[in-house]
């Protein structure tokens, strides 16, 4: 396997026209690229992305001290270069380098090293074994932070579950237009609008909202052939406030969430409940586990942040049964791998995810597929998110040819 010869950065534009970086690995005759996105909800234990003064002075770092620190490196020593990355940073959680830095880094190396392998990126980190893939999980609409004027909960989503990932694909962007057609037929004087994430957003309450969905996904359903199921990312820690859950219409009591999000559960059929309580109540999210574990995912973002030390918590607690998987929450390859495993070795699902803020790059549709994991956050439409899904039916293709 060759060894790293040059590494260079460049600033990009993310999908919210946000600034953020991109890098590659040159290594002999091969190139690896890597961009990393960016969060509008992050968080509160989750790195920055980039250092104090910003993308630019994270440009300037790489080029002193991360690109020259990693020169001569084995591609194939993924490990290695990890700890290299946590060596020239420094501190507990790359403060210095910026979070971002060190995942487009790692991803690239990665990709170099599975060009320089001959292979696919799914198939080099998989290995030999029989790869699956995972369920789309895609945005229809949205709110939170992700939308001006929008619902409180930040994320609607469906989750087609047919034979192909194509056709999870396609049916998850049906969804999104069916929702579209709903949502003028029930507000036909109101302008809509898309979010971050190309959701829908529109002034609904948050349970006429999931109703709407829930509606579009059950026909969707018998069209198909399959379930189609509606999802939630409540992203609560951004409307916990002063003890409470502050929706627009109303406030309440960590109790009264429990219960309300339990009831949706139950009254919708939802497959899965991202951060349905603030980030630091792990109580709630055992409490809720306990309740309906056995038909919903109790998936945790904002409480684990892609962090084994706070997973391992949660495990501990039955806080939850499956984790959100974002590569740049915790900066490395090694560690976003060291969360997946410890998440399936324990019996809770993974899902991988998105930023808000994306790019066109396809790493995490490969890391998915390579991983095993339950599912995939992509958004359903929009040009970087079907970059990932597009990608997904690649490498659909590719399996089935027996790559
Ligand atoms: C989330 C993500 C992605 P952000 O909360 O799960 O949908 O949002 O990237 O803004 O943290
Ligand atoms: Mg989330």
């Amino acid at each position: 396997m060759p060894s790293i010869d040059g590494a260079s950065i460049r600033k990009i534009l993310d999908s919210r026209g946000n600034a953020t970086i991109e890098v590659e690995i040159r290594a002999a005759k091969v190139t690896g690229r890597a961009a990393a996105p960016s969060g509008a909800s992050t968080g509160a234990h989750e790195p920055k992305a980039f250092p104090e003064g910003g993308v630019d002075e994270a440009i300037r770092i790489f080029r002193e001290s991360v690109g020259p620190g990693i020169k001569g490196r084995e591609v194939s020593d993924q490990a290695g270069l990890d700890r290299t990355l946590r060596e020239i940073d420094g501190t507990r959680n790359f403060a210095r380098i910026g979070c971002n830095v060190a995942t487009a880094v790692s991803l690239a190396n990665a990709k170099a090293a599975a060009v320089a392998s001959g292979q696919p990126l799914f198939r080099y980190l998989g290995g030999r074994s029989r790869l699956s893939l995972p369920l789309p999980l895609g945005n229809v609409i949205g709110g939170g932070r992700h939308a001006v004027g929008g619902t409180t909960i930040q994320e609607f989503m469906v989750v087609s579950q047919g034979p192909t990932v194509s056709a999870n694909v396609f049916t998850n962007a049906r969804v999104h237009g069916l929702v579209r057609d709903a949502l003028a037929e029930e507000l036909p004087d109101a302008a809509l609008g898309r979010g971050d994430e190309g959701a829908w957003v529109a002034k609904l309450a948050d349970e006429e909202a999931l109703a709407l969905l829930a509606n579009v996904c059950r026909e969707a359903s018998k069209g198909a052939g399959f379930a189609v199921q509606p999802a939630l990312d409540l992203a609560a820690s951004e409307f916990f406030r002063n003890g409470q859950y502050r929706y627009r219409e109303r406030t309440i009591s960590p109790e009264e969430q429990v219960d309300f999000v339990e009831r949706l559960v139950r009254d919708y059929g939802l497959f899965s409940v991202e951060d349905p309580f603030d980030q630091e109540d792990f109580g709630a999210f055992a409490d809720l586990t306990r309740r309906i574990g056995d038909r919903c995912k109790v998936i945790g973002d904002d409480i684990f942040v892609t962090n084994v030390e706070r997973l391992r918590r949660g495990i501990e607690l039955r806080a939850g049964n499956a984790i959100l998987i974002k590569p740049n929450q915790i900066g490395t390859l090694s560690e976003t791998r060291a969360a997946v495993d410890l998440a399936h070795k324990s019996g809770f699902a993974t899902v991988m995810s998105h930023r808000s803020g994306e790019t066109t790059d396809d790493t995490i549709a490969h890391l998915a597929v390579a991983f095993g994991c339950l599912g995939i956050k992509t958004g359903a439409v929009g040009g970087e998110r079907i970059a990932k899904l597009n990608e997904l039916i690649r490498i659909e293709e590719q399996l089935q040819a027996g790559a």
